[in-house]
């Protein structure tokens, strides 16, 4: 029914790779419940990385299968399941000509930063499982569904914090007296954040040299928890890190403020990035596989709504922790990080909003929720596994809550 050549009819089978995590349920879950057939393929490695180090999300999730079977039972609709590794061609293959994809969601990959700063073997790893994956991806798609359109996850941290304006994607530059339109430049500052530049150079080869169709989703930091679909059932809950490896900014802040340590900022706290709204996650994605690149194309767009430095991200839950009753204490925390404290940043966001992208800007009514979110599950928070301990200066000096 669906075309192997020629313009695609509208996407219709979407498979979601990392569909157990974070971003990649909550976006599994709304293309089902929006009426594309979905996959996900996930190898449950981040479930294990969290065994590993001894963490746990904040809230309780069910394991994938249960998760499936919730939903089915909930709305009728089916959302098959190939569990394996994407590093692994063979396995890959199967899964692209049992489930014959129009569009690839990417979300699989080892995707933070201080866990590929651990040591060596996780540096390493970090790289192997995201470039590899990827490229898997790309060959996979050339060889069994070539008109298949690739919807990557990038990161905004792939510009770092340049002293200009980042655009999306691509920059014009007069060069003596000479112009052309470059990739914009990538200063990552992470070998994981690399792992995302050596990704989307590899995408953008094969988009020129086989014709792939691809979308680099340059995603900034995610916060929130609820979406329409996930809030059906507890079973269907989202995964929440709070740690000091896997839990990102605000996040951890918010459960931070619930427990009533003193929300961790590193350093001076002016590093400033994108932020948005889970629930604005699921909306690009959508958006980005209804309106597929063309043939050849490597489009990106920068998907952040508002751009907050660490410094108001605190003063933000601390004000809306105040109502609340609670006593929210700031401490700064030596960065153990390498990165710009104070500078500059001004980055475009304009290519999904001209799609139709409606954001959920961060309000006091969603900072309300998610610390009464939090409060809700704050006797499962572990508070040894809140301060950060890994250093990049430092990387391969074993950190005191990670086991070998
Ligand atoms: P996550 O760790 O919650 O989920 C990633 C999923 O991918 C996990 O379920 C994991 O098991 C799976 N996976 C990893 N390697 C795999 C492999 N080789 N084969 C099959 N499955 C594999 O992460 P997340 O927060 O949902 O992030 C998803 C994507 O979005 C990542 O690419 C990340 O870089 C990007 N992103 C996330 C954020 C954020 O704030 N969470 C921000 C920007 C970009
Ligand atoms: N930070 C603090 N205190 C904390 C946690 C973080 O000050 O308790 C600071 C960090 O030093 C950094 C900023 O907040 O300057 C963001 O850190 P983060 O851990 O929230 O996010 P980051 O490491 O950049 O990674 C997350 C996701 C990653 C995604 C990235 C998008 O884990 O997958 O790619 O956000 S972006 O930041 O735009 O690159």
């Amino acid at each position: 029914s669906h075309q192997t050549s020629g313009e695609p009819s509208k996407p219709r089978r979407v498979m979601v790779i990392g569909g157990d995590g974070y971003c990649g349920w909550a976006t599994a879950l709304h293309l089902s419940n929006k009426g594309y057939e979905v996959a996900i393929v996930d190898s449950l490695i981040r479930r294990l990385f969290d065994h590993q180090l001894g963490l746990d999300s904040l809230t309780p999730i069910s394991s994938i299968h249960n998760r499936l079977r919730c939903w089915k039972s909930l709305t009728g609709k089916t959302i098959e399941l190939y569990i394996g590794d994407i590093c692994d061609f063979e396995f890959l293959s199967e899964t692209f000509k049992s489930f014959e994809p129009d569009a690839v969601v990417h979300f699989g990959e080892q995707r933070s930063a201080p866990y590929s700063m651990i040591d060596r073997s996780r540096a390493v790893f970090t790289q192997h499982n995201n470039v590899i994956g990827t490229l898997n991806v790309l060959f996979a798609i050339k060889e069994f569904v070539e008109q298949c359109h690739l919807v990557k996850l990038g990161t905004m941290g792939e510009y770092g914090t340049p002293n200009i304006d980042i655009e999306e994607g691509y920059i014009t530059i007069t060069h003596n007296g000479r112009t052309d339109t470059l990739p914009y430049p990538k200063q990552a500052s992470s070998f994981y954040h690399l792992s995302k530049v050596h990704d989307s150079n590899n995408i953008a080869f094969t988009c020129k040299a086989w014709g792939i169709r691809a979308t680099d989703l340059n995603q900034g930091v995610v916060y929130g928890v609820r979406t329409d679909e996930t809030e059906m059932h507890e079973e269907l809950c989202n995964r929440f890190d709070y740690d000091g490896v896997f839990g990102t900014a605000l996040n951890r802040f918010c459960v931070q403020a619930a427990v009533g340590h003193p929300l961790t900022v590193y350093g001076k706290g002016g590093q400033t990035r994108g932020y948005l709204d889970i629930r604005d996650t699921v909306q690009c994605v959508e958006l980005a596989i209804a309106n597929p690149a063309r043939p050849g194309e490597f489009r990106v767009f920068n998907q952040f709504t508002e751009q907050f430095s660490v410094n108001e991200l605190a003063s933000l839950v601390t004000k809306a922790g105040e109502k609340l009753g609670l006593d929210v204490k700031t401490i700064s925390v030596p960065n153990p990080r390498v990165e710009a404290e104070e500078h500059y940043y001004n980055a475009k966001h304009t290519k999904l909003i001209e799609l139709g992208l409606k954001p959920h800007l961060l309000s006091d009514s969603l900072l309300d929720s998610l610390l009464n979110f939090a409060i809700k599950f704050k006797d499962r928070v572990d508070a040894k596994q809140i301060m950060p301990d890994v250093s990049w200066r430092k990387i391969g000096v074993k950190p005191k809550t990670v086991a070998a």
